[in-house]
This record gives C-alpha cells, sequence and structure tokens, in this order.
C-alpha cells in the first residue's frame, strides 16, 4: 500500500480519537494525522475524564474534544459519532501504536471496493503487541471469524474506517474493547462488506488500558453477537457439545465389552443417541454458516442493485 492520496479527499474523513490518560501520545497522534493531510477540523478527541493532561495537550492542538457519555472506549465512540459529518470515520488509538500514514490506505481501498469497513490489519510489527495479547487476538478473530464466515486476521484492531451511515446503525450494546466486534459482526451480517489492509504497528506510550481479563469479555460478547446475528449457528453448536459425552460414553461401553465381556445396553443406546443428535448438530451449524454466508452475499448483491438503480 502507497500512501498516495491522489485519488481521494482526506476531506471525506473525520478521525475519531478515544482517550483516556494518553498526555504521552495525542500531541505526537494529532500531529502525524494533519501531516497526512486530514484537515484539523476533522479531528474529533473524545475523552473518558483524563486525569492528566491529555484534553488540555488536544485543545491546544486546535482539535475538537468533547467529553464521552457513560464509561468506557465504546460509549466513546458512540458520543463521538453524533459530531460526524462527513460520509467516511476512521478509529484510532490515541497511544500511538497505530501510524496515520494508513489513513490513505484504509480509505482507498474502502472506496475502491465499496466497502463499508476496512480494518487496519497489525502485520508489521507484531512483536509489539505482548506475546498474550497476540494469542488472544488470534484466537478471538478465528472465534470470529468462524462465527460470522469472515476470514478477517484481525479482528480486534485499534484502526478501522467505517462508513458514518454504517456505523450509526451500531447499537453499541456491547460496552468497553468489544466495540470492534460489535462493529465488524454488523457489517459482517448485514452486508458483508468488511476487508483489511495490512498496517504497521508500533510500539505504545504510555499505559495500556486493556487487560487480560478484557479477552474473555470480548470472548462472551462474541457469542452474544452470534446469538443476535446467526441464531441457528449458536444453537446446533451448542447442540454439537453432545458429542463429547456420547464419544466418552461409547469408549467406556467399548472398553467394557472388550476387556470384560460386559454388554451395556442402555449406555450404549444413550451414547448412540449423544453421537447422533450432536453429530446433526455439527453438522447443522456448519450448514448455518454457509446459510448466513450466502445470505451475506445476496444482500450484497440486493444493495448494488439498488445502488446502480438509484445512480
Ligand atoms: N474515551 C475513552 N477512551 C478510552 C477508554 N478506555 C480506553 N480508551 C482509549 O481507547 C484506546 C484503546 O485503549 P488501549 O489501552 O490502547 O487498548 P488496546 O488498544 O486494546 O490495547 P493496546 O493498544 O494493545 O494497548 C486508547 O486510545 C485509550 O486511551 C475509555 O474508557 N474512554
Ligand atoms: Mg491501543
Amino acid at each position: 500500500m502507497t500512501s498516495d492520496t491522489s485519488e481521494i479527499s482526506l476531506r471525506d474523513v473525520t478521525v475519531i480519537l478515544p482517550t483516556k490518560n494518553e498526555e504521552e501520545a495525542i500531541g505526537l497522534v494529532i500531529d502525524e494525522i494533519l501531516s497526512v493531510g486530514v484537515p484539523l477540523s476533522n479531528i474529533i478527541v473524545v475523552d473518558g475524564y483524563s486525569t492528566d493532561r491529555t484534553r488540555e495537550i488536544a485543545q491546544e492542538k486546535g482539535v475538537k474534544v468533547i467529553l464521552q457519555e457513560g464509561k468506557g472506549k465504546a460509549m466513546a465512540i458512540a458520543t463521538a459519532v453524533k459530531y460526524v459529518k462527513t460520509r467516511w470515520v476512521v478509529i484510532m488509538d490515541s497511544d500511538y501504536t497505530y501510524p496515520a500514514k494508513h489513513i490513505p490506505d484504509l480509505l482507498r481501498k474502502a472506496m475502491s471496493e465499496n466497502l463499508d469497513e476496512v480494518i487496519g490489519a497489525r502485520l508489521i510489527g507484531r512483536e509489539n503487541i505482548p506475546a498474550i495479547f497476540r494469542l488472544g487476538n488470534w484466537a478471538l478473530t478465528k472465534t470470529f471469524n468462524l462465527i460470522f464466515g469472515t476470514s478477517l486476521r484481525d479482528v480486534l484492531s485499534g484502526m478501522y474506517i467505517v462508513k458514518s451511515d454504517v456505523l450509526r446503525e451500531i447499537n453499541f450494546e456491547m460496552k468497553g474493547f468489544s466495540v470492534e466486534v460489535e462493529i465488524a459482526a454488523h457489517v459482517a451480517s448485514t452486508s458483508g462488506r468488511i476487508s483489511e489492509v495490512p498496517i504497521e504497528y508500533r510500539k505504545r506510550l504510555g499505559e495500556k488500558k486493556l487487560k487480560v481479563y478484557h479477552g474473555v469479555k470480548i470472548f462472551v460478547d462474541i457469542i452474544r453477537l452470534a446469538w443476535r446475528y446467526n441464531p441457528t449457528f449458536l444453537i446446533f453448536a451448542v447442540g454439537s457439545l453432545l458429542l463429547i459425552p456420547g464419544v466418552v460414553l461409547a469408549g467406556y461401553v467399548a472398553a467394557m465389552y472388550l476387556l470384560y465381556g460386559i454388554k451395556c445396553w442402555a449406555k450404549g443406546l444413550l451414547s448412540a443417541i449423544l453421537c447422533t443428535t450432536g453429530l446433526n448438530s455439527l453438522l447443522l451449524a456448519i450448514f448455518a454458516i454457509y446459510l448466513k454466508r450466502a445470505e451475506c452475499r445476496i444482500l450484497q448483491n440486493i444493495r448494488r442493485l439498488v445502488e446502480r438503480l438509484c445512480a
């Protein structure tokens, strides 16, 4: 990807910067965003009641600084969206980890492929993500892909571009750091127009707010989102868990017969029922994913058709 901005206009982009005690980084982040050509009036710092000089520094730079409603990163974004007047919104962490040079890359990809969301996948400088978070990101992204039929590499990235109309459709029900999965789940399930561009990730300045336990909350929220957007998959996925006791019981029955010649009819019947139900559920869960993918593709084509007819 290049940072050539000739065929795109950064006037169409608002950059939302959620902040919570980011005095070390916020000034540098704003300077970098301005240096790539985003107008000063298109930068919104949405602060979560920082107790350091974050708001002061941002105000000195001349950008719009607002205090968020409620608590957490998700509510910060929900607050800032109300101030957006441009067609596109870039959301990025204010901790200097995400280089602003990728803003044009995100916009170019979104515009050229008519996407609703483009995520900056942290593929360069991955050593700057602590190992435990790298593992967590990988596991959560795989879970997300499985449920929503996507093939993303970094669903939890803190830098992405979204169409502002689409961002306004979000309920912001998933609090805090789950906001990224809620936006991606919505886009994947409604239009399917979601993709990524590889970006660089730098070492963080200041104190990290995301803790390991947040990973568990994000996992639970992915399951909640699955219930909202793909309940059939979730029901059958849970049903497929019957395979586990079914196989264990079948092993026990087989061992009793082979080792001692004892025939456990009742247990054998029960294990057969558990295995058959579990296997059926597993197949139906896989089928539900494929149905979801087909639904996304159909919706995508309908939207394209409507756009063409309206053009
Ligand atoms: N407004 C607001 N911003 C927050 C809140 N919590 C975190 N942030 C900001 O949201 C961004 C993401 O938080 P980080 O601590 O960087 O968490 P992360 O990006 O998931 O993790 P790393 O970047 O790997 O450290 C940062 O810019 C934080 O300052 C909050 O409650 N309110
Ligand atoms: Mg961060």
